[in-house]
This record gives structure tokens, C-alpha cells and sequence, in this order.
């Protein structure tokens, strides 16, 4: 140490806020890279950003997931990553502002990240062990660029006399850094859509069921009336996962392990499932989360084999209750083993929809499709195992989060045309919509406008009685104001209540009506 104790005050060397700032925010982009190029090789969903997103959703109560799908639908997700993006580079400039003499604190700070990091990748059940690599990478980057831009930003900013570091060298540092942490994360991006899920998918080619379902019949919608297609196409089909990132599943990758209470424990493959004589069934999909009015709600043609005769090869032990199945992302479903094993509901195991081998957002290779149910315990997409168990034994992840255990979809019907709140010419005026009561059928549909007399719709022609229905009518509309209702009545001669529930424990009710004006 020198004699120099005179040496100017600290506060000559402090760091000038915004470098402070920046210091932080690089430090923090240099992790989120490093991670995220280590994780296109271990596993896209360990890149800690992702994890940490994916935790969240998990850790999230029931009541803010609803209102998130609600308020932001398909965008849910979008929104909890850009929120985390801005509370991250806050959190970053801060340390990087309390850092302007020594980085210790900011040292602290990208620790703890780091640390968030590792957990949430360390409970996914998605990942394994080497997964951990992705969150470590993060923490060596985060701490090491941080030290470094800091030392040299010190030497920078201390006084002349003892610098050896330019302005210049900081700056470069800086760009070097933002470059590096730009090339890692797109070098992660690139190698992880390398070993994606869309080269095997093309792959599958065209799936040919032997036994085809019905074709469709004109009359099954009234689409030139204002209702929905009957069928709905791949890629307007509704979407609702827990998953941040789709799953990438390739399907020689891919295995379905069924086993539990079964006399013999089994595992196909995906040949063993695509060389089955295939089935096809029109089936009507609903999520619990659909309320009265909303747009959860869409059908496909579902290629695949029938789920009783996996358990049957199996052998269904008696006792059984529930059918628990896994995601390769860990999200559990529970299903009742009779709903699965009943041949008249026709579940399957799907790896097709509407031709195609399954979209990777919809499950691919593999999902569960038990008609009438709610998807929450019917529908697990990207599957991967499959126990047969009790009620007691196994709780699936909404059960644990508040949902019921039961849920038939509920008998629904919702306004297509007139959009709510739209101007129409007055005079005649055409109601349109559909309804639903999966596995017991529609039986009519009423409108009323103006609290006036209910009026019987026209139906569209019945297809099954897992599909939902189309429905018009005309009404003489006087220039004004007005509210049209609908009900549905199902063939167990069940009328829709107009009581209002909401989405939780197992659906709503009520009545969904609209306003409109005629002039
Ligand atoms: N792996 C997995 N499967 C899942 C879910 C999920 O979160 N993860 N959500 C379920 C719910 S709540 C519904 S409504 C349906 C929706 O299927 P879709 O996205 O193909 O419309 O998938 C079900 N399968
Ligand atoms: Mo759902």
C-alpha cells in the first residue's frame, strides 16, 4: 500500500450514474445469453429466463391465471414475459446504480438472479440434471462480466494518474459485450430450433384412418349466416396451456408408458401407435375457462386410436378410478377411468387434427381427447405416460390448484352475429351462434330480444352428439337499442339456467346476451 493515504475522496472514482446503470443491464444481458445458448443444447425450457417465466405460471394463484387468460386471452403469456423482461432490467440498473464504488452489491444481486435461476430450472419436471448447466452458465457470465466492466470502468473513472483505461476501452467493452450477448442468444435460438419438433412432424407425413368420419354435411353451419365453420381450422383452434415455450417433441424421442394398477405395464412408441388401423372422430373441445360468451371453444377431426384399446392390452385392474396423465412438461390431468374405457364416448389417443399429424402446439406427437369433458381432464397434450390409479393416489395439477375433480362440459350457447355493441340496418335482423352439451346433444335453442317471447332458432344439422350446433333467427329490429339473449336445451330436456357462475371450480353458467343497435 502507498503512503498516499490523501489520495483524493472516493467519490472521484465513483462511477457516473449511467454507466452505473449500464454495467447492471449488460451484466444482466450477458447471463440471460450465456443461459440461453446452453440451454438450445440441453433443453430450450432450462434457459433460466424461461424457467423462471414457467414458475411463475405454476406458482400463480388460480384467480390471477383466470383473469390473465381472461384480460389477455392468447397473450397471457406474452405479457408475463415482457412484465419479467422490465422488472429484470430495473432490478439490474438498480444494482448496477448501487454499484458505483464497489460492485459487491451488484456482485450480490446477479448472484441472487442467478440463484432464481437455478431453482426454477431445478423444479421443472421437464429437465434433468445437466439442465443446470443452462442457469450456471447465467450465473458464471452474469458475475464475470460484471466484475469485468466494473474493474474497467474503475480504472476509468479514477484519476488520471492511475489510469490506464480509457473511456474508449469501457465503450468497447460494452459494445463487446452487447455483441457477445446478441450472438449467444441467437447461437441458443438456432441450435435449439435445429432439434426441434417441426423436421419430425414433416416427417409423419399424411395420416390415413381407416375408418374416416363422417363427412361433414353443408348444413352443419350456418358460416354464411354469421356462425363459426363446423370445422375449425388448425390454426384458429384454441389454444390453452401452462407452457411457456411449446414443447418440442420429436417422435422418435417420443414414448407413452402406460402403467399402474394394470395387469401388465406397457410402453409404445410412436410407430407402434401411427401403424394402428387409425380412427377418425369429430369431437367438440371446451376448456373450463371458457365463460358464458367466450372462445375456448372449437372442433376438429381427430386422428388417432381408441384409448380403450390401450387399456385393454394393458389389462384394468378392478378398483381403478382415475386415469393421471403426465405431459412431457410435467402438467397432470385426471381423467375417470370409466369416461376412458367407455367404447360409446370414444376417447382417444390423437396424433392427428383435421389431416395433419397433430400441430406442436396442440400436442404433437401424442394427446388425450375424451369427448365430453373439459380439457383440463381429458385433453393432456404432448403425453407421455399414462397411470391407471385412484382418486386418492395421484392429484392433477388444477385439482391441486382449486378445480374440481369432475367436469363434464356444461350445456352452452353463445351470440356470434350481431357482434356486441354493433349498428345494424333496422328492420330484419339475423341472430346467429352455436351451442354445445357434448355427449348429450343439442335439442333447440331459444332467443329473446327486448325481454320479449323466447323464439325457437333454426338448428343446424346434427353431426354427432359430442359437436356443438349452429342456430339462427330473424327478428324485426326497430331503430334503437336492443339486448338479444339466448338458451340451449339439451336432450336430457336440461335448459340452460340463466344463474351466473364463473369458470371456477368447473365451468360457468348463465346466459350470454349482447346489445346492439339498429338504425
Ligand atoms: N400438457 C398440457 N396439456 C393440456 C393443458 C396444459 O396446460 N398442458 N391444458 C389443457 C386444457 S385446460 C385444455 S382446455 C386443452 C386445450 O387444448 P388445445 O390447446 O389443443 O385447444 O388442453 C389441455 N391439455
Ligand atoms: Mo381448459
Amino acid at each position: 500500500m502507498s503512503t498516499s493515504t490523501a489520495e483524493p475522496a472516493a467519490t472521484d472514482s465513483r462511477l457516473r450514474r449511467w454507466v452505473a446503470a449500464a454495467l447492471g443491464v449488460l451484466a444482466l444481458a450477458a447471463a440471460l445469453a450465456a443461459g440461453h445458448l446452453v440451454a438450445g443444447f440441453v433443453g430450450v425450457n432450462a434457459s433460466p429466463y424461461l424457467a423462471v417465466g414457467n414458475g411463475a405460471i405454476d406458482l400463480t394463484p388460480v384467480e390471477l391465471k383466470d383473469f390473465a387468460v381472461r384480460t389477455f386471452g392468447t397473450y397471457d403469456k406474452l405479457v408475463l414475459l415482457s412484465g419479467m423482461a422490465v422488472v429484470m432490467v430495473a432490478v439490474a440498473a438498480v444494482a448496477g446504480l448501487l454499484s458505483r464504488r464497489t460492485p459487491w452489491p451488484g456482485l450480490v444481486v446477479v448472484t441472487g438472479f442467478g440463484l432464481v435461476g437455478l431453482v426454477a430450472v431445478y423444479a421443472r419436471p421437464d429437465l434433468d440434471a445437466l439442465a443446470l448447466l443452462a442457469p450456471l452458465a447465467s450465473l458464471v457470465a452474469g458475475v464475470a462480466v460484471f466484475g469485468f466492466l466494473h474493474r474497467l470502468a474503475r480504472r476509468e473513472a479514477a484519476p488520471a494518474v492511475a489510469a490506464g483505461t480509457s473511456r474508449r476501452t469501457v465503450l468497447l467493452a460494452g459494445a463487446g459485450v452487447v455483441v457477445g450477448a446478441g450472438l449467444a442468444g441467437a447461437g441458443g435460438q438456432l441450435v435449439a430450433g435445429s432439434r426441434d419438433a417441426a423436421s419430425s412432424r414433416a416427417a409423419v407425413g399424411r395420416l390415413v384412418p381407416v375408418r374416416t368420419a363422417p363427412v361433414i354435411p353443408a348444413d352443419a353451419d350456418f358460416a354464411k349466416l354469421g356462425t363459426p365453420a363446423f370445422v375449425t381450422r388448425n390454426a384458429d383452434f384454441y389454444r390453452v396451456d401452462t407452457a411457456l415455450s411449446v414443447p418440442q417433441v420429436r417422435t422418435e424421442d417420443w414414448s407413452l408408458r402406460l402403467h399402474g394398477m394394470v395387469d401388465r405395464e406397457i410402453r409404445y412408441g410412436y410407430g407402434d401407435i401411427r401403424n394402428r388401423p387409425l380412427v377418425e372422430r369429430t369431437i367438440t373441445m371446451t376448456c373450463v375457462s371458457n365463460e358464458v360468451g367466450g372462445t375456448y371453444v372449437s372442433t376438429a377431426n381427430f386422428i388417432g386410436v381408441d384409448l380403450a384399446d390401450l387399456l385393454d392390452e394393458a389389462g384394468v385392474r378392478p378398483g381403478a378410478e382415475q386415469l393421471y396423465s403426465t405431459s412431457v412438461d410435467g402438467w397432470t390431468s385426471g381423467s375417470p377411468v370409466a369416461a376412458a374405457m367407455d367404447r360409446g364416448r370414444g376417447a382417444m389417443l390423437a396424433i392427428g387434427m383435421n389431416g395433419e399429424p397433430l400441430p406442436i402446439e396442440h400436442g404433437f406427437p401424442a394427446r388425450l381427447v375424451i369427448p365430453g369433458l373439459y380439457g383440463y381432464v381429458s385433453a393432456t397434450k404432448w403425453v407421455t405416460e399414462l397411470e391407471v390409479t385412484t382418486w386418492q393416489a395421484r392429484q392433477a395439477y388444477w385439482l391441486k390448484r382449486g378445480w374440481g375433480r369432475e367436469a363434464p362440459i356444461k350445456t352452452e350457447s353463445r351470440i356470434d352475429t350481431p357482434r356486441g355493441f354493433e349498428t345494424v340496418p333496422s328492420g330484419k335482423v339475423r341472430v346467429a351462434g352455436i351451442a354445445w352439451a357434448q355427449h348429450t346433444g343439442i335439442e333447440r335453442v331459444e332467443v329473446r330480444v327486448d325481454n320479449g317471447e323466447w323464439r325457437e332458432a333454426m338448428l343446424s344439422r346434427q353431426v354427432n352428439l359430442d359437436t356443438w350446433r349452429m342456430w339462427w333467427v330473424e327478428f324485426d329490429a326497430t331503430p334503437g337499442g336492443h339486448q338479444v339473449v339466448c338458451r340451449a336445451t339439451d336432450k336430457s330436456g336440461y335448459t340452460q339456467t340463466d344463474e351466473r357462475a364463473g369458470t371456477v371450480p368447473d365451468g360457468a353458467t348463465g346466459w350470454h346476451s349482447i346489445n346492439f343497435t339498429a338504425q
